[in-house]
């Protein structure tokens, strides 16, 4: 039996993997050692959180040779700077204001901040990422975010206005120590504000490959309320992300009496209509994981046997689960075409799928690409209208397997 990582409550069961490298652990050579652990998701039945069983040290995870960079996607790029402007309008009026992003990655909001001269900190602990943050003359602390740093930025800049954090909160499997840094770095009259997968969307949507190692959490308006409570914080408001697959952003305020937007009652009427508060809620997730694993390398297989060539688009970090559960290998796709400079000639994580540069996809021009990248569905056709218009096809999987 495991027990809640936020109230210690014993937790259910909702589906387990196996044994699963992590996610971002791509290989250069074959044969190479890699780590595995056991994927298991649970559920709480008290705070409502689902979360990984088994987790893997921060350490395994991020370092100076993480491989995901934000700007990868021209879309979320998109997204980043809009979260900046929404950011730069709240502060609007508000003189020498301080904004602290959590896991700013290579800067794609906190650089839009620095354009504005507005003081910021960007606190990142993979350093290869911090460095390129950096270059794009962002702030940046190369550490975790506890309650240690939280005091030690407040001796150096103060507190802070705005306290944040995109596709990071989930990622902290000690969010408690994140929360008390919270309440000591943030202003009394400040806000702060997550956005990460949202639990519905994956629940609604099967969209199991969000269950890797890197994410700790599967917050929903449910346990986010909890979880804020519990550190003498408010959920005021709910914003969805159509980034990601279906994201949701938590607003957050100190204290409590504050004027909550109805979007929280409404998303959270939602969350219960589904029985997410549940066991129930969960039941099926586990059968509809395995239809689509067994539709997908149906389908895989079948064109393979006809003859035709399927190559990978977006080695990300995701699709280590569902390739790894549904075992997908070399012998049904021949590579994976990325164009993040660090992945290229490496091997993704336990099924050892090549990596290639997205120059020799475009020169290739497989019959079917399976779009490992479909969060970005919408940016890859886009750019990918004469691939299409030449006949190849995409292949995806969530909810159901299509060829389009
Ligand atoms: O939370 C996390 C999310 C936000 O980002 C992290 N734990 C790690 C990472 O997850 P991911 O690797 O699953 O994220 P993406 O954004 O789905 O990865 C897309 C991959 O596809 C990248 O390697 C870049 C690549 N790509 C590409 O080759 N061509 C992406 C686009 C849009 C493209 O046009």
């Amino acid at each position: 039996m495991s027990h809640c990582k936020i109230c210690t409550s014993p937790t259910n069961d909702i589906i387990t993997f196996g044994g699963m490298p992590v996610a971002n652990g791509f290989i250069n050579v074959v044969g190479q050692d890699e780590f595995v652990f056991d994927l298991t998701v649970s559920f709480c039945t008290h705070c409502f959180m689902v979360q990984l069983k088994e987790t893997v040290p921060p350490e395994k995870m991020f370092n100076d040779h993480y491989h995901f960079m934000s700007s990868t996607s021209q879309g979320m790029a998109v997204h980043f700077e809009g979260n900046a402007k929404e950011i730069i309008d709240r502060l609007a009026g508000r003189p020498d204001s301080f904004v602290v992003e959590l896991g700013c990655n290579d800067g794609p909001m906190l650089k839009h901040i620095a354009a504005k001269g507005i003081r910021h900190l960007g606190v990142e602990p993979s350093g290869n990422v911090a460095d390129l943050a950096q270059k794009n003359n962002v702030r940046v602390l190369k550490e975790f975010f506890n309650q240690k740093t939280a005091a030690q930025i407040v001796q150096k800049d103060g507190q802070a206005d705005v306290i944040c954090g995109s596709n990071v909160f989930c990622h902290i499997e000690d969010i408690h120590s994140v929360f008390t840094g919270i309440s000591v770095l943030l202003k009394e009259d400040g806000y702060v504000y997550f956005e990460d997968p949202y639990l519905m969307d994956i629940v609604e949507q099967s969209s199991f490959d969000q269950i890797y190692d890197e994410h700790v959490f599967y917050y929903s308006g449910l346990s986010v309320r909890e979880l804020a409570k519990r550190h003498q914080l408010e959920l005021v408001d709910m914003v969805h992300q159509d980034v990601h697959g279906g994201s949701m952003r938590y607003y957050l305020k100190k204290g409590a009496g504050y004027t909550v937007h109805p979007r929280v009652e409404e998303f959270i009427a939602r969350e219960k209509s589904l029985k997410l508060d549940q066991p129930a809620g969960y039941a099926s997730f586990k059968d509809h994981v395995n239809q689509i694993c067994h539709q997908l390398r149906h389908t895989l297989e079948e064109i393979k046997h006809k003859g035709s060539r399927i190559v990978g688009y977006g080695a990300t970090s995701k699709s280590t689960t569902l390739l790894n559960y549904a075992k997908i290998g070399p012998a049904l796709v021949d590579y994976i075409s990325d164009n993040t400079p660090y992945k290229i000639n490496k091997f993704t994580p336990g099924m050892h799928i090549p990596i290639r540069s997205y120059e020799t996809f475009l020169e290739d021009q497989p019959a079917y690409t399976l779009l490992l990248a479909w969060n970005h569905r919408r940016e890859i056709l886009e750019k990918e209208k004469e691939y299409r218009r030449k006949g190849g096809k995409f292949i995806t999987f969530f909810p159901a397997v299509t060829i389009e």
